[in-house]
């Protein structure tokens, strides 16, 4: 309760301004927000209260640090326990069958194309890879309580997000084999998805950049009024950045409809949590930029869904940010690129598999009300497989983009210089031929 009443006082710090009435007396009237509602408080310069612009406070007379901890022990909410049983009636989100449904079939087809097209990589057939596993809960239930009109900024783990919205499996699978068949034209590196048409802005890897890219565009949503809101998906290794802090102030202190989806999954690569931050996760910043934040448990994809719906609605009645933390657990290898075993236990990674998974949590929720059962997840299990490897042997086949797309796209009116590039670059294939497969390219 403690920590609780903390976030309550720290979340209504406001601004200050001096107005001079008519008999010359100075007021003040500092502004503050109580969820969300702007109050107005006056006082008499004259009386030994602090008046700094910065900050409401009281005076002290005594030497006293605040503890780190006072913002500690931040509660994970949860609606279902690892049982798939809901915990509290009144926080079921009752979601109908056929929703519940799609929601199992979304996160396990994900699961699928994760592990056909990391096998790819290791046979050879794509250049690199990033798994989902174990993070299925968050994705789905976050992109479930979203309209698809809001804009979605990922950091590179949150396929299941554009799933969700209808990416289909032809266009994952066409964006990491880099076919002439990618709306990327085959100039990112695989997994790096992007779609205008589902709103999901595409994927950029260096850390952080898509906080302070959500802020400007959360910005322009709220003076355009359009109604909408901006997700924006980071891990807790990402929040370290200095953009992350750039980001959370600007979107703060310009009152923007943006959820700020942190996905703590315990690594960054091997940097373990214990190593990249002190405090208590990522939510316990939320305060101190003023923002409204909350833990959920993010292997539970109901308590994901309420967190983000209720985010959502008053991220756009009330123009004004919000952050959740996710807590998860990322059971795969960072990428394609990584070996994990090399700094976390077998143990520690099958306890989350087994025991703790968003897919059997919401299986078990499934199974209890008569709506799934061995003989579903067996002929889903051929179908999904089926559909899956269908569009990966399409992908496979299909041919590269047309190699002068390397220098389309960038500028409306293509500069000199790259001009040069392009003839360079076909001097070079017309030379050396022989290197290189140009068939297999789009004529
Ligand atoms: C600016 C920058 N620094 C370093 C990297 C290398 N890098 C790629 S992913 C990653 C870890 C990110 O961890 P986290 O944000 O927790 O996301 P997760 O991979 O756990 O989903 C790092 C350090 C990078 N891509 N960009
Ligand atoms: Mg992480």
């Amino acid at each position: 309760m403690a920590a609780v009443g903390g976030l309550r006082r720290l979340c209504t710090v406001g601004l200050g301004a001096v107005y001079r009435n008519k008999t010359s007396k100075i007021y003040q009237y500092r502004s503050f927000r109580v969820n969300g509602v702007l109050q107005q408080q006056s006082f008499d310069s004259l009386e030994e209260k602090p008046q700094f612009p910065g900050a409401s406070a009281e005076f002290v007379d005594h030497l006293e640090f605040i503890q780190p901890n006072v913002i500690s022990g931040i509660p994970v909410y949860r609606v279902m326990d690892r049982q798939g049983q809901i915990i509290n009636p009144s926080e079921d989100p009752q979601l109908s069958k056929e929703t519940v449904l799609n929601f199992y079939q979304k996160m396990t087809l994900l699961n699928t194309m994760d592990r056909i097209l990391y096998e790819s990589q290791r046979q050879g057939r794509i250049s690199f890879y990033m798994t989902n596993y174990g993070e299925e809960g968050t994705h789905v239930g976050s992109a479930a309580a979203l309209d698809p009109n809001d804009l979605v900024f990922g950091q590179y783990r949150e396929a299941g997000v554009l799933m969700f919205r209808g990416f289909p499996l032809d266009l994952f699978m066409a964006q990491c084999y880099a076919s002439a068949d990618d709306l990327g034209k085959g100039r990112q590196m695989p997994v790096h998805y992007g779609c205008k048409d589902l709103n999901f802005v595409t994927i950029s890897s260096p850390l952080a950049t898509q906080i302070p890219q959500a802020a400007g565009a959360a910005y322009a949503m709220k003076r355009e009024n359009a109604n909408r809101a901006v997700i924006c998906y980071f891990g807790e290794g990402a929040a370290s950045e200095g953009d992350a802090h750039a980001g959370f102030n600007f979107s703060a202190t310009l009152e923007c409809p943006l959820i700020f989806f942190c996905r703590n999954n315990g690594y960054a690569i091997s940097t373990p949590t214990n190593e990249q931050y002190r405090g208590d996760g990522i939510a316990a910043r939320g305060p101190g930029y003023g923002m409204l934040s909350i833990r959920v448990d993010g292997n539970d994809v109901f308590a994901v869904y309420n967190a983000t719906k209720e985010a959502r609605r008053r991220a756009v009645a009330e123009n004004q940010p919000f952050l959740i933390e996710a807590m998860t657990y990322r059971i795969g290898h960072h990428s394609t690129s990584d070996d994990s075993s090399a700094y976390r236990s077998v143990d520690e990674v099958n306890y989350w598999d087994k025991q703790d998974h968003p897919i059997s949590r919401l299986r078990h929720y499934m199974t209890a009300r008569g709506w799934w059962g061995e003989e579903e997840e067996r002929a889903w299990r051929k179908q999904s497989r089926k559909r899956v490897m269908e569009a990966f042997e399409k992908a496979e086949k299909r041919q590269k983009p047309h190699p002068d797309l390397l220098f389309s796209d960038v500028y409306l009116e293509m500069p000199l210089r790259l001009e040069k590039q392009k003839e360079a670059m076909w001097r070079h294939l017309e030379q050396y031929r022989e290197h290189y497969p140009l068939d297999l390219y789009e004529k």
